[in-house]
């Protein structure tokens, strides 16, 4: 669920007459999503301030996108596997590449809430305050020979997110031959499923823009590229090919 601007400031101004980012902060307004996590699946913290990305990705997007969205993918992945022994015993990467051997009753949870959880969980750790140089060296090359160039590469990516209908990723993935490709998913489904291996994704999900960029998702994702932590990508290409 998304708000716009006008109706948080209303929603501030009626729980209180503080300024309406101190009464946003202290009144949660989704309480089943911000329940401490039961485990054995944990919300890992932002690893840097939820200001760092400003002014590409604002702080008050992080914070819900983090503190809300994806503390409910993580609730709602434990109350699912609850039960299941087994399942929760398993990581979170090995559910999904699997899912279509998952019990039929817990499938579409962990394909949902599971895939939210990874896809979240990869997402924050692609970004650094300032963002990176484009890769170099091996991994520049390997981009270069699979799209032409690293402009390419972005414009790929650019037109992948940008044509995603409804909620879903644009990913930067290596195809099961370790080509690397550029490839969409709709709602939290993660490559690993169909035997890719995601390297990148940008998250396309109105909750990841909406506050600042309204329906302009081509401006938020022209914006991210601005922060994106192009070693973090080199070192799971660098991992995914052993
Ligand atoms: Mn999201």
């Amino acid at each position: 669920m998304n708000f716009t601007r006008r109706q948080l400031l209303e929603l501030g101004s009626a729980a209180t007459m503080l300024p309406m980012t101190r009464a946003f902060e202290a009144r949660p307004l989704f309480a089943q999503t911000t329940a401490a996590p039961t485990g054995p699946f944990t919300l890992p913290p932002l690893p840097y301030p939820a200001d760092a990305l400003e002014p590409h990705i604002d702080a008050q997007t992080m914070t819900i996108h983090h503190d809300r969205h994806h503390a409910a993918y993580v609730t709602n992945l434990n109350a699912a596997l609850a039960n299941d022994p087994d399942l929760k015993s398993r990581t979170i990467d090995d559910l999904i590449r699997h899912l279509d051997t998952l019990p039929a009753a817990v499938r579409r949870a962990v394909r949902n809430q599971g895939g939210g959880h990874l896809n979240h969980t990869s997402f924050w750790t692609s970004f650094k305050k300032g963002g990176s140089a484009p890769p170099g060296a091996e991994f520049g090359r390997a981009i270069d020979q699979a799209f032409g160039s690293f402009a390419k590469l972005k414009d790929a990516l650019t037109a992948s997110a940008v044509g995603v209908f409804g909620s879903g990723w644009a990913w930067l993935s290596l195809d099961g031959g370790g080509k690397l490709i550029v490839e969409p998913t709709g709602n939290q489904d993660n490559p690993l499923t169909t035997g890719h291996h995601p390297l990148l994704g940008i998250d396309v999900w109105e909750h990841a823009y909406y506050l600042k960029y309204q329906n302009l998702r081509r401006d938020y994702v022209n914006a991210i590229f601005n922060v994106i932590d192009w070693d973090a990508v080199q070192e799971r290409w660098r991992t995914a090919r052993g």
